[in-house]
């Protein structure tokens, strides 16, 4: 555990990482309060081995394992958690396929924040909260003004997402976000301290 493992939303992505696994090892390890995968282009065939991987890790370690966009690999490894983005399916529709499993969803507005908490999301992703160059065609930075707006309008938990850092993050939790969605910054909040 370290000062961040309660609040940190790891996201494990397959393109930018170079192993995967170990960096979801890690997590684990030093603790995290979710675990998500996130792989755009990868094969079905390895989408699912990786998913399987990370979803066992996490079961041993009784943290939350989330897969992105996918609800048939969701389902099928019998994840925790489904995320979804906006060009996704929407929840009414996923959920026929998931079951009871938590649902989020990525905002980038007041008014898709507010419709997916209406739609019965679980929770919302919001962002990008500051400049991040790990997402192609990021929306425009929403900024903590913004961010303190959604999180007193929404009812479900908000996870802050987009260039989070350690030397941020604290900023961010004291404007509302439940949790901090990390991606390039993962490894450095890793550190045990
Ligand atoms: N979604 P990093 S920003 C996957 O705004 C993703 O919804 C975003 O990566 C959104 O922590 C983003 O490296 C990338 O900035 C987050």
């Amino acid at each position: 555990m370290n000062r961040w493992s309660d609040r940190l939303y790891a996201i494990v992505d397959a393109e930018t990482s170079s192993d995967p696994e170990e960096l979801a090892r890690r997590a684990l390890s030093v603790g995290c309060a979710a675990l998500q995968l996130r792989a755009k282009t990868l094969d079905d065939q390895h989408l699912l081995a990786l998913a399987e991987q990370l979803n066992a890790a996490c079961k041993q370690a009784r943290v939350p394992f989330v897969v992105n966009d996918r609800p048939d690999i969701a389902t099928l490894i019998g994840a925790d958690g489904l995320h979804l983005g906006q060009d996704d399916m929407r929840i009414a529709e996923a959920r026929e396929i998931v079951g009871e499993i938590d649902i989020g969803v990525s905002t980038h507005n007041l008014r898709q924040a507010l419709e997916a908490d209406r739609d019965g999301a679980d929770r919302i992703a919001f962002g990008p909260v500051f400049e991040t160059t790990t997402k192609e065609n990021p929306d425009p930075v929403v900024g903590l003004k913004n961010l303190e707006e959604v999180c007193r309008s929404v009812s479900c938990p908000v996870v802050a997402i987009g260039g989070i850092t350690p030397e941020n993050g604290a900023r961010v939790l004291d404007h509302g976000a439940t949790q901090l969605a990390v991606i390039s910054a993962l490894p450095r909040f890793l550190v045990e301290r």
